[in-house]
């Protein structure tokens, strides 16, 4: 039986456009009982608003965010607009009764994110946030093989995240495309924007990081404010390295920037384990690389004069989510990540518990690590993430 969900979505947007795509697609290719209906998009900007409703199919807009929560035609809260909106939203939204599905980060900072997750617990409504790199099929796939314990006792994990779109001195800071680089906007660098996808993959794939040290560097000091017209400090970290230990006693390593020239979107992890590793480029998503030592089940040693890192073309219907898309060997892409994350959603929705994963407290625990991360590079010292909770 078909149900209808009606979407308000707030922003319009990378991410406003990410989500939507998703909305539009879930339905055509994954088999579920809620239909997600385009109701309504918000911005503030009429003219901004109202072209972006007129593309993608909604059936109205609103200028402001309160009255689209105040709709009763609205199930669920979507938001996609910069991080400093996201509080105040959530908090209405949740109020409202509203689901609320939110853009990562999922907030400025622990505080934050603490007093959204209390909200959303306390309102009892279904909540998401939009870590759409765990539904990268190859990145599913190495959460299966290690659940499957493939790797096997974890020594090593080590993740970049490399960006190189801010490196010109002459890139403003702030307004509609690079409130990214404005920290009243953004709350950090790449350590909230780029670093916190690292870590929810970690986490997830590695479980619970126990302590970070860190150091961080804004290479542009100044730059002009988009709004203001003036040249301002700036105030975001532009890279970010940490070194981690995990509560399972492994190791690891994460370096994030925006000055990598070169590098547009290179996120990269490897897990290395007693008995495989594992390791994942985002700039080549449909392979996943196993590098197997020992069969799992037997403990059995495979080791001989074919044993090597074995790429896997993770495009079989027998692979995560690929059954819905197209024929083995076809690959999907960046979008899809979003419609997979949806599915999950809407299909948790149709199941009832246990709730889709990452929720509001799932990004409340990748936000302790991020500000862990920020308080030693400030601190110059080794800090435990347990006293950021
Ligand atoms: C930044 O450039 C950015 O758009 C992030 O905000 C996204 O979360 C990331 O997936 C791609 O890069």
């Amino acid at each position: 039986m078909s149900k209808p969900l009606n979407i308000g979505m707030i922003g319009y947007g990378f991410m406003g456009r990410t989500h939507t795509n998703a909305y539009r697609q879930v339905n055509k290719f994954f088999d579920l009982e809620y239909q997600p209906v385009l109701k309504a998009c918000c911005a503030r900007k009429e003219e901004k608003i109202k072209p972006f409703a007129e593309n993608w199919g909604y059936e109205s807009y609103e200028t402001d965010w309160r009255k689209l929560i105040a709709r009763h035609d609205i199930d669920l809260i979507d938001i996609g607009s910069p991080n400093n909106t996201h509080k105040e939203i959530v908090l209405a939204a949740a109020a409202a009764g509203k689901m609320v599905l939110c853009e990562k980060p999922l907030a400025m900072d622990v505080a934050e994110a603490k007093e959204r997750c209390a909200a959303i617990e306390k309102a009892g409504v279904a909540n998401m946030v939009w870590f759409n790199y765990r539904r990268v099929p190859a990145i599913t796939l190495a959460k299966q093989l290690v659940d499957e314990k493939r790797v096997g006792k974890p020594f090593h994990y080590r993740a970049t995240y490399l960006q190189d779109w801010t490196i010109g001195q002459d890139v403003p800071q702030g307004g509609a495309a690079l409130w990214r680089l404005d920290a009243k906007v953004a709350g950090s660098g790449v350590t909230g924007d780029l670093l916190a996808h690292s870590i929810d993959t970690a986490e997830w794939l590695n479980g619970p990081i126990r302590s970070v040290v860190a150091k961080t560097e804004t290479f542009v000091k100044q730059r002009m404010h988009a709004e203001t017209g003036k040249v301002e400090p700036v105030g975001i970290d532009d890279a970010c390295m940490f070194l981690a230990v995990f509560e399972n006693g492994s190791m690891g390593t994460f370096e994030s920037t925006r000055y990598a020239r070169g590098r547009k979107n290179f996120n990269t992890f490897e897990l290395n384990g007693e008995t495989g590793s594992l390791f994942f480029d985002l700039e080549d998503p449909q392979y996943l690389d196993y590098f197997k030592y020992a069969d799992p089940k037997s403990g059995e040693k495979v080791e001989d004069h074919l044993t090597g890192w074995q790429r896997i073309h993770v495009t079989n219907s027998e692979h995560p989510y690929m059954d819905k898309w197209w024929v083995p060997g076809c690959t999907i892409g960046y979008e899809h990540t979003f419609t997979n994350a949806l599915s999950d959603f809407l299909k948790s929705l149709e199941e009832g518990q246990p709730p889709v994963q990452p929720d509001f407290r799932s990004g409340l625990r990748t936000q302790m690590v991020c500000d862990a991360v920020l308080a030693s590079a400030k601190e110059g010292k080794w800090v435990d993430v347990a006293d950021f909770g």
